[in-house]
C-alpha cells in the first residue's frame, strides 16, 4: 500500500434489499480484478464473499466485508453487505468507511423496505451513491414484457428511488415505514406518464451514466454511455447528443435522421423512445435467439461481428443455450468494466470525498472558549483540517475509524506471524483473534505503532476525568482484506480500507483512533433498529457456566450489533435484532465462542402499561388531573403522611416523543448546554442537525399536544381547544420529573397548589426541574417558589416537607419502571401526587421511639416512598389498565397463488393488513401489515411452509400499540352476560393471557382460574 495516488483510490460499498442480487455482482468484480483469487467460470455462483458457512448454507449475507481490486491503475476497496434487516447494523459499518454506493435494485421486484434504508444510509453517511438495475434478464425471460414494458418499468423504479433521495435531502425525513405507506407505488404505472422536466433535482439519470442496467447472474451489464459511443459512429451523431437522447422521450425519426420529441413523429408510425430502440430492442433480440428453440442464430453473429467479438468457437457450439448467451454477452457488455468505470467515473477519491464528508464524521464543536483549552482546541483543529484533506503525509496526525470488530480463527491469519502475542486478542486459550475493520482517515499507520483509542464518550476538554474514555494501544498487524483472506502491511495511509489486529482488548464495537488525544472522537454511526429480540441463556450443564460467561463476552465483541446483559434476576440476557441474527448468535456461541451445550428460553417480549384514555374528548381527559374524582389515597404505616395520586393519559404523540427523544431529554435534564446535545441526530427519526436542540424539542413537545385537540372548525372546537392549550400550558409549567430512569415517557407533575397554604399538614410542593430544563419556565422561578413559606408557621415541618421530595420522586421512579398488570414499564402517563406531611406529634408513640433521629428519618423517607409507589400503581389499576404491545411493521412477498395460505398465517397472529398490492407486471403481491412482537417468532418459518417457500416476509420494529381489550373483564351487563355467559366460557382475552405468561416467566403470582363447570366442558370435549 505504499505510494500510490490517492486520486486513484475509490472505497465504494454494495447496498440493497435482500437478495437483490450484491454478492453476485461482487463475484463479477472480484473475478475480473481481484487478482486471480476467483476463476471468472465460478463468477455470480460462487458468492465469494460470503465465505461464512452460515452464510452459504442460508444463501444470505450476514456481514460486511471488504475486498482490495486492481481496475486498471486503480485501486478500489469493495464492501459487501447484507441486505436482510437483522443485519442491517453491518451496512451502518460499511457505509461509515466508504465514499460510494453501489445501490441496487432487482427490476422485478422493485424498490422495498431496506431499499428506503440503504439510501437512507447513504443519504446520512453522505456516500455517492450510483444505482445498479439489476436482473434485466427476468424482465425478458420471466416476465416476458416487451421491451416497451420493461422501460416503462424501469423508468418507474428510478423514479421512484429519486424520489425518496429527495425526500431526505429535502429534510422531509419519514421513518422507512412511513415512506412505504405514503407512497402507493403503483399509481406512477401509467404507460404514458411523462416527466416533468426537473432533472437538474434527480440524483439517479441514466443520461449522465450513474445509472447501470445489468444481469449479474450472467455477467453483463451497461450505462447509457456505453450506447452512446457506440451508435454515435452509426448515426451520424455525437456522442454526448446521444447520451442526452438515449433516456426519456426522445424519438429517432430515421428518415430525417434527426432526434426529435414526440411530436417530431409522424403519428402513424411506430415510435419508440430510442432507449427501447437502440438499446433494449437488440437485448431483447439476442436473449431471444440464444433461448428459444426457434431463435434466428443469425442475430448472434451479427452482434459477435458488429461489437468484433473474439469469443472461441468452442464456447459457441455448447449445447447448453444459456452458457452461448452469457458468453456473447459477457463479452459484449462486460459486466465488471462497465461498473468500475461508472465507479470511477462517478464516485470521489478519499481526498474529495472528505472534503465534504467531514461535516459528518468530524461535526464542528462549538465549545465555550475557556482559556485553559486553547492549545487542545488548536491541536484539535490541525486534527479535522489534515482529516478533511486526507492529509497522509508521514508527519500528519495519524486518525482511523474502526466501525465494527470482528473475529477470525486463529488458524486463518497469514502463516508466519507472530503468534507471542495473542493472549491479549483472544482473552486467554481462545482459537479466536479480533480484528478492527477499519479505514485510516488522516496521517499514515504502521504496523507496530502505539496509539490513543478514543471512546465516543471521549471529550478532549475534559483532560483527566476522560481516563476511561482513552486508552493506549499498538497495532500489532495491519492488513489489506482479500474478502476471507489477510495481506499483511507495513503501513496503510489515509484513504485505506484495511484490518487491525491488536486492539482485541481496547475496542468493544468502534472506536476512533488518534496519534494525539487532542482530538475529537468520530460522531456515532446510526442504526436503522435496535436489538429487540431478548432470549436467556444458560449452560444446559451448570458446571459450564464459566464457560458460557466466557463465550458471551466474546460474541459480544464479534458481533457489532448483539447486547449481552444480566437481568435483574440474574438471568444472562442476549438481544438480537430478529431471528436469523439470534440464530447465527446462538450457533456461534455453541460452535465458536462458548462450545457447551445451551439452554435457550422462548424469547421474552417486553410490554408496557397504560391506561385507556378518554381520547374522545382531550378536555375531559385533561379534567382527570384536576377533578376531585378518582383521587388513590394511601398512608405510610405510621400515619405521618397521606399521598393522593390523580393519573392520566398522555397523548400519543407525546408519549411516542418522548420516548423517540430519550437519549436527547437524557443529556437536558443531565445539564448539558444545548450545542453539545448531539443525540438529536443520532436518534432514530431525527436526522435534521438543528442549531438549538432544546428549543426545536420544546415546539415538538408542543406540536404533539396540540395535534391531539386541534380537529374541528366550529366555535364549540375552536373553545376547546383555546381551554386545552392553556391547561396544556399550565401543566408543562410543572413537570417535575420523567420517568423510569429520569427519561421515560411518564410525567410527574407538581401539585396544584392554589389555595393550599394550610400549615399543617404540610404540603410537598416539589419542583418543576424538568419544566426549567426544557425551557418551559425560567430558571429563576425555581429559587422564587421554595423560598415562599412566609405563609408557614412550621419552619421545621416545611424543612422537612422539603426534604423528603426526593422519595416522592424515587417512588415515582419505581412505580413507572415496575406497573401492577406484570411489572412492565408504564407508557404515556401523568401523574400529579399530593403528599402531605403532619406533625411529629401525630406519630404514635411506641413506633420504635428508641431509635436514633436519623434512623427514624430513614424509615420514614422508606415509607413515604413506598407509599407513592402503591398510589401510583393503584392509579393505575383503578382507571381501566390496558397493556400495551410492541409492533412490528411487517412486508411480505408472495405469488398469487399462496395468497391464501399467507392470510391464513397472517390472521393466526393477530396482524393487521395495511396495504396489499399487485406489483405490476409481474405474478407477486405485496402485503404490508403491523404483527405483534409477541406473535412473532416462527413467524417467517411458517409463512415458508404454508407458502411452500414462495412467500417472504421481512419484519422491522414500528410502533407501540396498546390492546383495547380490558385485561379484567368479567361480564356484568345482562347483555354482556348474554353473550358470554358467566365468563367461564368466554373467548380468549388475550390482554390477560399475555400478562398471564409475563407474571408466570417473572415469578409473580398468577390467579388461575379453577375450572368451575367441569362436567359442561366434558360434554362439549365429547361433542367436538
Ligand atoms: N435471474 C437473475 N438472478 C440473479 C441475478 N443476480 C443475482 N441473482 C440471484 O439472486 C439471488 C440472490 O443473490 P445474492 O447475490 O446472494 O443476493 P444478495 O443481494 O447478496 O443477498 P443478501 O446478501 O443476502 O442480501 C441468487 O440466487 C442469485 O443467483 C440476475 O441478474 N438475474
Ligand atoms: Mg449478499
Amino acid at each position: 500500500m505504499g505510494d500510490f495516488d490517492r486520486t486513484k483510490i475509490r472505497n465504494i460499498c454494495i447496498l440493497a434489499h435482500v437478495d437483490h442480487g450484491k454478492t453476485t455482482l461482487a463475484d463479477h468484480l472480484i473475478a475480473s480484478y481481484g487478482g486471480g483469487v476467483l476463476h471468472p467460470k465460478q463468477a455470480g455462483r460462487l458468492r465469494y464473499m460470503d465465505y461464512l458457512d452460515e452464510e452459504q448454507r442460508r444463501a444470505i449475507t450476514m456481514k460486511s466485508s471488504s475486498i482490495a481490486l486492481q481496475y486498471e491503475d486503480h485501486s478500489i476497496n469493495l464492501i459487501d453487505s447484507p441486505g436482510h434487516m437483522d443485519f442491517c447494523s453491518e451496512v451502518s459499518t460499511a457505509a461509515r468507511l466508504s465514499d460510494g454506493a453501489l445501490v441496487l435494485v432487482d427490476a422485478v421486484e422493485g424498490v422495498h423496505i431496506q431499499t428506503h434504508a440503504v439510501l437512507r444510509q447513504a443519504w446520512i453517511e453522505k456516500l455517492t451513491p450510483c444505482l445498479v438495475l439489476n436482473k434485466i434478464d427476468r424482465l425478458i425471460s420471466e416476465l416476458r414484457l416487451s421491451p416497451m414494458e420493461a422501460y416503462t418499468r424501469l423508468q418507474r423504479i428510478v423514479h421512484e428511488v429519486n424520489g425518496i433521495v429527495s425526500a431526505y435531502k429535502s429534510e422531509k425525513y419519514l421513518s422507512d415505514v412511513d415512506s412505504l405507506l405514503s407512497v402507493p407505488s403503483g399509481d406512477v404505472g401509467d404507460d404514458n406518464f411523462e416527466f416533468v422536466e426537473d432533472d437538474e433535482e434527480d440524483t439517479f439519470q441514466p443520461q449522465k451514466g450513474n445509472v447501470a442496467f445489468v444481469c449479474a447472474l450472467d455477467g453483463w451489464g451497461f450505462s447509457i454511455l456505453d450506447f452512446a459511443e457506440f451508435y454515435a459512429s452509426k448515426l451520424g451523431a455525437s456522442s454526448a447528443a446521444l447520451q442526452k437522447a438515449l433516456w426519456g422521450p426522445r424519438y429517432f425519426n430515421a428518415k430525417t435522421k434527426m432526434i426529435v420529441g414526440k411530436k417530431g413523429m409522424s403519428s402513424g408510425s411506430k415510435a419508440r423512445p430510442m432507449f427501447v430502440q437502440f438499446v433494449l430492442e437488440p437485448l431483447w433480440q439476442v436473449y431471444q435467439a440464444a433461448l428459444e428453440e426457434d431463435g434466428d442464430r443469425g442475430v448472434l453473429e451479427k452482434v459477435i461481428k458488429s461489437f468484433n467479438l473474439l469469443i472461441p468457437p468452442r464456447e459457441l457450439q455448447n449445447k447448453d443455450p444459456k452458457a452461448v448467451l452469457q458468453s456473447v454477452m459477457s463479452r459484449w457488455l462486460p459486466l465488471s468494466d462497465r461498473i468500475l468505470a461508472m465507479v470511477v467515473k462517478h464516485m470521489p477519491d478519499p481526498i474529495t470525498a472528505q472534503s465534504f464528508r467531514i461535516s459528518r464524521l468530524l461535526p464542528k464543536r462549538e465549545t465555550l472558549d475557556n482559556a485553559g483549552s486553547s492549545e487542545v482546541l488548536a491541536e484539535a483543529e490541525v486534527v479535522r483540517k489534515s482529516v478533511e484533506a486526507c492529509n497522509s503525509s508521514p508527519t500528519a496526525p495519524c486518525v482511523a475509524f474502526v466501525s465494527k470488530m470482528f473475529a477470525v480463527p486463529l488458524k486463518m491469519l497469514p502463516r508466519g506471524e507472530d503468534l507471542s502475542n495473542y493472549a491479549d486478542d483472544a482473552s486467554g486459550e481462545s482459537e479466536e483473534c479480533f480484528l478492527a475493520f477499519a479505514r485510516v482517515f488522516s496521517g499514515v499507520l504502521h504496523a507496530g505503532q502505539r496509539i490513543f483509542v478514543l471512546s465516543a464518550l471521549y471529550d478532549p476538554l475534559k483532560g483527566e476525568s476522560m481516563q476511561k474514555h482513552v486508552q493506549e494501544a499498538e497495532l500489532q498487524s495491519i492488513y489489506l482484506m482479500m474478502g476471507q483472506g489477510l495481506r499483511p502491511v507495513a503501513s496503510a495511509k489515509a484513504g485505506n480500507i484495511i484490518a487491525i489486529r491488536g486492539l482485541g482488548q481496547n475496542i468493544l464495537k468502534s472506536a476512533t483512533l488518534s496519534s494525539t488525544k487532542n482530538c475529537w472522537p468520530f460522531s456515532s454511526m446510526v442504526f436503522q433498529v435496535a436489538p429487540t429480540l431478548k432470549v436467556a441463556i444458560e449452560p444446559s450443564d451448570p458446571a459450564d457456566m464459566g464457560a458460557l460467561m466466557k463465550g458471551l463476552r466474546l460474541l459480544n465483541r464479534a458481533d457489532p450489533f448483539v447486547e449481552v446483559a444480566v437481568s435483574a434476576r440474574g438471568e444472562h440476557v442476549l438481544a438480537a435484532a430478529g431471528e436469523v441474527h439470534l440464530e447465527r448468535c446462538i450457533k456461534d456461541l455453541k460452535e465458536r465462542f462458548a462450545k457447551v451445550s445451551l439452554e435457550v428460553s422462548p424469547p421474552l417480549v417486553s410490554y408496557k402499561e397504560t391506561i385507556e384514555g378518554e381520547l374522545s374528548n382531550p378536555l375531559d381527559n385533561l379534567k382527570q388531573l384536576s377533578g376531585s374524582s378518582e383521587v388513590i389515597e394511601k398512608t405510610t404505616p405510621n400515619g405521618r403522611c397521606v399521598v393522593r395520586v390523580k393519573v392520566m393519559k398522555l397523548p400519543t404523540m407525546l408519549t411516542k416523543l418522548l420516548d423517540e427523544s430519550s437519549e436527547l431529554i437524557g443529556d437536558i435534564i443531565g445539564g448539558k448546554s444545548g450545542q453539545d446535545c448531539k443525540s438529536l441526530e443520532t436518534s432514530r427519526g431525527s436526522i435534521v442537525e438543528d442549531e438549538n436542540p432544546i428549543e426545536a424539542l420544546k415546539k415538538r413537545i408542543i406540536d404533539a399536544v396540540e395535534s391531539d385537540y386541534t380537529n374541528g372548525d366550529s366555535e364549540a372546537d375552536k373553545e376547546r381547544s383555546e381551554k386545552c392549550r392553556t391547561r396544556w400550558q399550565k401543566l408543562f409549567n410543572r413537570i417535575w420529573a420523567l420517568g423510569p430512569r429520569q427519561v421515560g415517557p411518564n410525567l410527574l407533575l407538581t401539585p396544584d397548589t392554589k389555595g393550599k397554604f394550610d400549615d399543617s399538614p404540610v404540603l410537598i410542593r416539589g419542583h418543576p426541574y424538568v419544566s426549567v430544563r426544557l425551557g418551559f419556565l425560567d430558571g429563576s422561578d425555581l429559587s422564587g417558589k421554595s423560598a415562599d413559606t412566609s405563609g408557614v408557621t412550621d419552619q421545621t415541618l416545611w424543612r422537612e416537607a422539603e426534604s423528603l421530595e426526593s422519595s416522592v420522586v424515587s417512588g415515582f421512579q419505581f412505580a413507572t419502571a415496575s406497573g401492577p398488570l406484570c411489572e412492565e414499564p408504564m407508557w404515556g402517563l401523568a401523574f400529579v401526587v399530593e403528599v402531605y406531611i403532619s406533625p411529629l406529634a401525630a406519630q404514635p408513640i411506641e413506633a420504635d421511639a428508641s431509635a436514633p433521629q436519623s434512623e427514624q428519618y430513614g424509615i420514614f423517607a422508606g415509607q413515604v416512598m413506598t407509599a407513592v409507589k402503591d398510589a401510583c400503581r393503584a392509579a393505575l389499576l383503578q382507571r381501566k389498565p390496558r397493556l400495551v404491545e410492541a409492533m412490528y411493521f411487517c412486508e411480505l412477498n408472495t405469488p398469487t397463488e399462496h395468497l391464501g395460505s399467507m392470510y391464513a398465517v397472517l390472521s393466526r397472529r393477530r396482524a393487521r393488513v395495511v396495504k396489499e398490492e399487485m406489483q405490476e407486471g409481474s405474478p407477486l403481491f405485496t402485503v404490508h401489515a403491523y404483527v405483534p412482537v409477541a406473535e412473532s417468532f416462527g413467524f417467517a418459518d411458517e409463512l415458508r411452509r404454508w407458502t411452500s417457500g414462495a412467500a417472504s416476509a421481512l419484519l422491522v420494529l414500528s410502533h407501540w400499540e396498546t390492546l383495547p381489550e380490558d385485561p379484567f373483564f368479567v361480564p356484568k351487563t345482562e347483555e354482556e352476560r348474554e353473550e358470554f355467559g358467566d365468563g367461564s366460557s368466554m373467548p380468549h382475552n388475550t390482554a390477560r393471557k399475555l400478562i398471564d405468561a409475563v407474571r408466570r416467566r417473572k415469578g409473580l403470582p398468577v390467579e388461575e382460574k379453577v375450572v368451575q363447570h367441569a362436567t359442561k366442558q366434558r360434554t362439549l370435549a365429547r361433542k367436538v
